[in-house]
Formats: C-alpha cells, sequence, structure tokens
C-alpha cells in the first residue's frame, strides 16, 4: 500500500512547515534554550518526507516493519518533537511546552526510550547515521532470514537527516564505505547542506566534495536539492525509494533558521532564542498570527496520520496473518526475535554447558573459552549477530555456522573492517532495530576507540556483547600501543555497563550467559589472549559466579587476608594464597570477574565476601585506581599504573612484579599494617 496520497500544493503545503519552524522557534523561545536554526532550515525537508514517504503508525510507535527515521544532527530536536506531536504520536503539546525540562519527554537531545518514535538517541554528531546504517543493515539481514516468496513481512525503509557537523565526524566514513560496500539500497539520507556549524560558514574548515566523496563509496547520490523546493525534494525521494541496489545520498542545499528575517543564513540560529523581536517578526514574514503553540484546527487535521498510519499497519498485520498461516513457525521465532526473548531452552542448554566446562578442568586463554560459548550459543540463538573489526581470527568471533552477509543474505555475521567506532554505532543501530542480538570485536585497547558508541549503547540499554581480547599486557610483544592498562578501570566508570573479566572457561562461560540474558544493556568482555589455568569449584560456587564476586578460594583456618583478582590475576593470586597457606599465614581469594554485578548484591552477600575487618590486596594487570574502594588506606593494590613494554608476556608478568613472591609480599605487609594500627 502507497503511503499519502496529498498532493503537494503551495497553498496547504507552506502552512504546515510554518507550523514546524513555529513550534520549534517557540519552544526554543520558551525553553530559553535550544536550536531554532537547524529544524527552520529542515521545515519543508521534514514534511515532504513524514507526509508522504515515511511509513509509521503514531498509535504504535513500536510497529516492528515501520519506517525508521533517525535524526542524526540531535540538536535539531525540536524539529521530531514537532513532527512527532503533529502526526499523532502521544507527545502532547504540553510536552512541546516543556522543551528542555527536567522530566519532560522532550529533552534537549531525542532519547532512546523517553519519546516514543523516538529510534534512537542522537546528539554525539555522526552516531545517528552510523545507528541508521545498523538499522538498515539489520532490515535487509531480517528481510532475508524471514521473507518467503510471496510472503514479504520485513520490508520498511531507514531514512536519516545528517548535517555538516555529522559528515565531518571520521564515523561517517566508516559507516558510510561499509554502507555502500553492502549495498543498503533501502538507506536514504538526507544531507542539510546549509554551510554553517557553529563556529561560522563551514567553507573555511569544511570544503570536501561531498557528494563524490558517497560517489566513491558507491552510494546514489543526488546533488544540488533545493531543499526548501516541497517539488523537488518530493521528486528527489522517490528516486532515492526507487533505487534499490544502493543507499541514496540527498544533498538539500538550505538556509539555516530560514523564515527569520534577520537571521537567516547566520550561524547566530544554529543555537540559541531568535529573541522576542525576531520571533515576532517571524510571525509576519510567515504569515502565521497565531499563539506560541497554537497550531490552528486545519493545519492540525493535515498533519495528522493516525489514520493513515493504522491502515498501514493493518495492511502488514493481514501479511503476517497470511505468513503465520503458510509457515507457523517461522512466525512464532519471528515473533520471539523482535520481542528479545530468548530460546526457551536456553537456560537448561546454558547450564549444561556451564557444568561441561567446569568438568573439562581445561586450561584455555579466554577468547577461546568465549569462542566456544558464542559456537554454542549462536546454534541456539540465530539472533546472535555480529563480527569484529578486522580481528576475528584474533578475537576468535568466527564459529562453525558463521556466515557473512556479504555472501549469503541471511547469514549472521559482518566482517567491520578496520572501523571500531562505526561497528559499534552501527551495532547500536542492530540493537535498536530489533530481531538481533549484536555483538561487537576487538582489542581491548581499541575500545577507546569506540568508547562513545558503548557509552550509547549503555544510556539506550541496549542489549550487546562487546568482546575485547588482549585484555592485559599479557598480549606480550605488541608492546605498549597494544597493551591496555587504563581500558578497563575506564569501561567501568561508564554507568550501566557490565565489564567482566573472566579467569577461566567456566567464569567466560557465565560472563556470556549473563550478557545474553540481560535485556536492559551492554556488556564488555575483557579477554586474554594468553592461556589461563582452570579453577575447581564447587557447584555453589559456580552459581556465585552470577553474582560478580564471590569467594574462590578459603582457607582451612579462619582468613587472616583477601587477595581479590580478576582475569588472568585470579591464577596468581591463587598461587600466592597457596605460598601463603604452606607458611601457616590462611588467605583468602576473592574472584571478582564482574564488579558492576558485585555491587549489585545485597550488602550481606558483599560484606560475607568482602568482611570489613580483613586486610586486602587487590590484583589486576591494569589501572589500580578503582580497587583502592575495597582495600582501603591500609590495604595494597598490585596493578599498573604506567604503560607496558614489548616483550614476551611471562618476561613481562616478572617485570612489573605481577609475581606469587610480590603478590605475598603485599598480603604481609597489610597484614602487618593492619596489626600495628
Ligand atoms: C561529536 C560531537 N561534537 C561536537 C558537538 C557539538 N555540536 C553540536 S552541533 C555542532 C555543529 C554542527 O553543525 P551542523 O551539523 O552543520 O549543524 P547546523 O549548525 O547546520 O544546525 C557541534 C559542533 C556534538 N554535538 N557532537
Ligand atoms: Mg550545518
Amino acid at each position: 500500500m502507497n503511503v499519502i496520497p496529498h498532493q503537494i500544493s503551495q497553498r496547504l503545503d507552506q502552512p504546515l512547515t510554518t507550523a514546524l519552524r513555529a513550534l520549534a522557534m517557540d519552544a526554543v523561545e520558551n525553553a530559553k534554550s535550544g536550536h531554532p536554526g537547524a529544524p527552520m532550515g529542515l521545515a519543508e525537508v521534514a514534511a515532504v518526507l513524514w507526509r508522504r514517504h515515511l511509513r509509521h503508525n503514531p498509535a504504535n510507535p513500536m510497529w516492528p516493519d515501520r519506517d525508521r527515521f533517525v535524526l542524526s544532527n540531535g540538536h535539531a530536536s525540536m524539529l521530531l518533537y514537532a513532527l512527532l506531536h503533529l502526526t499523532g504520536y502521544d507527545l502532547p503539546i504540553s510536552e512541546l511546552k516543556s522543551f528542555r525540562q527536567l522530566h519532560s519527554r522532550t529533552p534537549g537531545h531525542p532519547e532512546f526510550g523517553v519519546t516514543p518514535g523516538v529510534e534512537t538517541t542522537t546528539g554525539p554528531l555522526g552516531q545517528g547515521f552510523a545507528n541508521a546504517v545498523g538499522m538498515a543493515i539489520a532490515e535487509k539481514t531480517l528481510a532475508a532470514q524471514f521473507n518467503r516468496e510471496g510472503h514479504t513481512i520485513v520490508d520498511h525503509r531507514t531514512f536519516v537527516i545528517v548535517g555538516d557537523g555529522c559528515l565531518m565526524e571520521g564515523i561517517s566514513h566508516e559507516a558510510a564505505s561499509l554502507a555502500g560496500r553492502l549495498g543498503l539500497g533501502k538507506l536514504i539520507v538526507i544531507y542539510d547542506d546549509n554551510g554553517i556549524s557553529i563556529d561560522g560558514k563551514v567553507s573555511e574548515w569544511f570544503a570536501d566534495d561531498t557528494p563524490k566523496r558517497f560517489e566513491a563509496y558507491g552510494w546514489h547520490v543526488m546533488r544540488e536539492i533545493d531543499g526548501h523546493d516541497p517539488i523537488a525534494i518530493d521528486a528527489a525521494l522517490t528516486k532515492a525509494i526507487a533505487e534499490s541496489a544502493r543507499p541514496s545520498l540527498l544533498c538539500c542545499k538550505t538556509v539555516i533558521g530560514r523564515g527569520a528575517p534577520t537571521k537567516q543564513g547566520h550561524h547566530d540560529t544554529h543555537g540559541a532564542p531568535l529573541g522576542a523581536e525576531e520571533v515576532a517578526r517571524v510571525r509576519v514574514e510567515l504569515n502565521w498570527p497565531y499563539a506560541p503553540f497554537e497550531v490552528p484546527a486545519a493545519v492540525a487535521a493535515a498533519w495528522d496520520a493516525r489514520r493513515q498510519g493504522a491502515a498501514i499497519e493493518a495492511d502488514w498485520k493481514r501479511r503476517f496473518e497470511r505468513y503465520q498461516n503458510a509457515y507457523p513457525d517461522r512466525a512464532t521465532e519471528f515473533t520471539r526475535r523482535l520481542h528479545g526473548e530468548l530460546a526457551a531452552d536456553f537456560a537448561t542448554t546454558a547450564d549444561t554447558f556451564i557444568s561441561a566446562c567446569a568438568a573439562k578442568n581445561e586450561a584455555l586463554a579466554t577468547r577461546k573459552a568465549s569462542q566456544n560459548a558464542l559456537t554454542l550459543f549462536a546454534k541456539l540463538l540465530p539472533e546472535l549477530f555480529g563480527g569484529s573489526a578486522d580481528l576475528a581470527h584474533s578475537n576468535l568471533t568466527i564459529h562453525p555456522l558463521t556466515r557473512a552477509v556479504t555472501r549469503d543474505p541471511a547469514g549472521n555475521a559482518l566482517f567491520y573492517g578496520v572501523r571500531e567506532f562505526g561497528m559499534s554505532a552501527i551495532t547500536n543501530g542492530i540493537a535498536l532495530h530489533g530481531g538481533f542480538i549484536p555483538y561487537a570485536a576487538t582489542f581491548l585497547i581499541f575500545s577507546d576507540y569506540a568508547r562513545n558508541a558503548v557509552r550509547m549503547s549503555a544510556l539506550m540499554h541496549q542489549r550487546i556483547v562487546y568482546i575485547f581480547t588482549h585484555d592485559s599486557i599479557g598480549l606480550g610483544e605488541d608492546g605498549p600501543t597494544h597493551q591496555p592498562i587504563e581500558q578497563l578501570e575506564s569501561l567501568r566508570l561508564i554507568p550501566n555497563l557490565h565489564v567482566w573479566r573472566p579467569c577461566d572457561a567456566v567464569e567466560t562461560a557465565v560472563a556470556w550467559r549473563s550478557a545474553l540474558e540481560r535485556t536492559n544493556g551492554p556488556t564488555a568482555l575483557a579477554l586474554s589472549r594468553q592461556t589461563l589455568a582452570h579453577q575447581p569449584r564447587t557447584p555453589a560456587q559456580i552459581d556465585a559466579i552470577r553474582r560478580g564476586g564471590y569467594v574462590l578460594i578459603e582457607p582451612q583456618s579462619p582468613p587472616e587476608a583477601v587477595i581479590i583478582a580478576t582475569g588472568s590475576e585470579v591464577q596468581l593470586a591463587c598461587a600466592a594464597a597457596s605460598e601463603l597457606s604452606s607458611n601457616g599465614l590462611p588467605v583468602r581469594v576473592v574472584s571478582m570477574p564482574c564488579v558492576e554485578l558485585f555491587e549489585k548484591q545485597d550488602a550481606a552477600w558483599r560484606s560475607a565476601v568482602l568482611p570489613l575487618n580483613l586486610p586486602m590486596v587487590a590484583i589486576e594487570a591494569g589501572a589500580t585506581r578503582g580497587w583502592w574502594r575495597y582495600v582501603g588506606r591500609s590495604g595494597a593494590v598490585v596493578g599498573m599504573d604506567r604503560f607496558g613494554e614489548s616483550a614476551p608476556a611471562p618476561n613481562l608478568f616478572a617485570h612489573f612484579g605481577f609475581t606469587p613472591q610480590r603478590v605475598a609480599e603485599a598480603v604481609r605487609s597489610v597484614i602487618a599494617a593492619a596489626t600495628v594500627s
């Protein structure tokens, strides 16, 4: 069914676009803060796209086959809020009146989960664009996995508006290059080519030939579209929609702040209210004699997309019912995946796998243990979809069922190339789209390249698994450029990110399970390159791993000190404890694979594992800062607050003092200090 039969007519359309301009300008004025320029400059583009092409249902923002719309230049948020309000989403005018205020549904930048109809959180420029690439990848792959001859249940487009800022950002290169290679024909990008960014005219610092750049990526590009001419915009969108083999870029020439008689075209309109005087002049200029936030009934009625949206969704539902009749199992699977539910036998399979890992008693690099987990879970969960940024053979993300989407469109793997930030923001888009549990992999050191997208996964509460291998100086000869020091601790600073650093195959299996069962946020797995010893555990200890921190070794007599360790340093802690115990000093070893989960345990658990009255030493081959909160000022941390060196791993561990002797010494010194005080 075709969208929007509306004819474009200047007579009707002008008041509709003026309503967008007025709502944006008035909300910013009312809030005394915000960005009126881009919304005013984009009014025609947005009106034509939303009224004539976007297939959506305001009454059901989560309908799976809706077109996705991403406003990558998130500072133009009032444009999106005005569109959502006018087309009939649950965003009343009172919310526009409380734009940018505490607890409103209209925060300064669009936030996923706060406002119905907002598909992703945007504001960090360029990432919305990469999210949109992820959504288009998800659509294409889901369609290939589920559509059947004569039964199309996944068939939607991803529209995205980007500004100069998004295209200046390096991530736009990463994402556009991959989108071109993947031939994402249903991705349509509109470039708000207004020649202005915050500091002024971009020609001073941004003189790329953007159309040529995108042509070089293999895109379908339309140049020099008059972004204030609805007929030209409509024609360009129609052409872009007809292009199915390549993503499209529509370069729309616009005037920032269009409609503001003395300020339009000037960077002053970018991020400040126009001021009462200019606002009054806009009303005269645009023939808009209405009070702030008043939308005349005829204009409101013309914008209302609810009836049409309901019809579009109803049409899809009929198609889905036919699909259900023809392919009942596939339909059930589609629904399960869209709801983000794990396969019914997930929990028992995971239990069996964890017990098998424990029984195997195998020394493994945790990256290898992670590959084993991925191999098992990929069989059970075809929604696992991901890849590595050109390190698949080091990150060990390839498993027997790996099928690259470039070779099999219904596949489950992406080869991201060397694009860590693009990969992670694309991964956010895949997660937001729905139908997949995505994962993304690189060396832990390069999580810094990906960092802001990882932060956005956490902010948006997305279920994503980051596989960060080569997690310490244990990677050896590649040297200090590749050896993470501050990365573990710095990832732990990101709210709502679970950082796991498992010490053996059993903890790795539990970490994967925990990541997959987590529905409200991402998980980062920090995994070793080098082989790690297997740790024997009782069933109760195995069960305790999910709590993030637990007693791994309890001496026969009451402990006089506690060693806390993570990952590769757990085996070191065990060696030190055994040496101390054989010398008559009973010491407990606590394995702390996930600090965030340990912190979520009740006080009884936490103080049972880490009794307040016992001296403590923490060991981690990384920055020491976070561990002081557990060991206290009289405790000790064996860590690294300097860069590493290039040498074989065993030599480095010895050189930097990660030896049982040094740890034992640290334990003796904290016991001595506690005895004196
Ligand atoms: C990654 C990132 N860097 C910087 C900013 C701050 N910032 C917000 S808008 C903007 C300028 C964007 O220019 P453009 O996209 O052309 O927007 P316009 O002025 O045309 O509205 C900047 C630097 C940001 N939001 N994100
Ligand atoms: Mg601009």
